[in-house]
């Protein structure tokens, strides 16, 4: 068996935390373990779709996911989010709704200039000419995390990333 908890990643555009999350969750789909990825993807096309990246929109972004995973959570489901969540602030506040024993912050530590030569989807270079406000590293804050429960080399192999994260998650016997 396995407790609900929330595997909240955090990191900037490009840093690898969805491809990770994804990866984790192959990984406890194979042990028998329930899980739900929430990521932009599915999260900023319908539950909040009206919101954009202003910082009060980020935070309602954030608050939002924090209320479903905590639902979630109560399902008993080990719930992946991966949301840049960009702010301490909203960071603590999910924290503090989900409860300290259940909330894992995973911080995916890649440099800007890693995440801005990845560029998969082209936004850093519309950032850098303008064409693109407020975007995260280039002209809106990133505030890393002081004291994540985990701190990824986001430039690690995924594989050696995601045997990291399931130590953890044995390490506070939620598998
Ligand atoms: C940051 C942006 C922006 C701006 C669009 N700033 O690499 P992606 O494309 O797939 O991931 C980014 C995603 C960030 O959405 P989040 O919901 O994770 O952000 S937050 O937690 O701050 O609410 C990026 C794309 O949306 N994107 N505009 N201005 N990322």
């Amino acid at each position: 068996g396995h407790k609900g908890a929330v595997l909240w990643f955090t990191g900037l555009s490009g840093s690898g935390k969805s491809t990770v999350a994804g990866a984790l969750e192959q990984a406890l789909h194979q042990r028998g373990v329930s899980t739900y990825l929430l990521d932009g993807d599915n999260v900023r096309h319908g539950l909040c779709r009206d919101l954009g990246f202003s910082d009060s929109d980020r935070k309602e972004n954030i608050r939002r996911v924090g209320e479903v995973a905590k639902l979630m959570v109560d399902a008993g489901l080990i719930v992946l989010t991966a949301f840049i969540s960009p702010h301490r602030e909203e960071r603590q506040m999910v924290r503090t709704m989900l409860g300290v024993e259940c909330f894992i912050e995973v911080y995916v530590d890649t440099p800007l200039a890693i995440c801005e030569s990845r560029d998969p989807k082209g936004l850093y270079k519309k950032a850098r000419s303008g064409e693109l406000k407020n975007f995260t590293g280039i002209d809106s804050i990133y505030e890393a995390p002081l004291a994540p429960e985990i701190h990824l080399d986001g430039q690690q192999l995924v594989t050696i990333l995601t045997l990291q994260l399931l130590d953890l998650l044995h390490k506070h016997d939620i598998i």
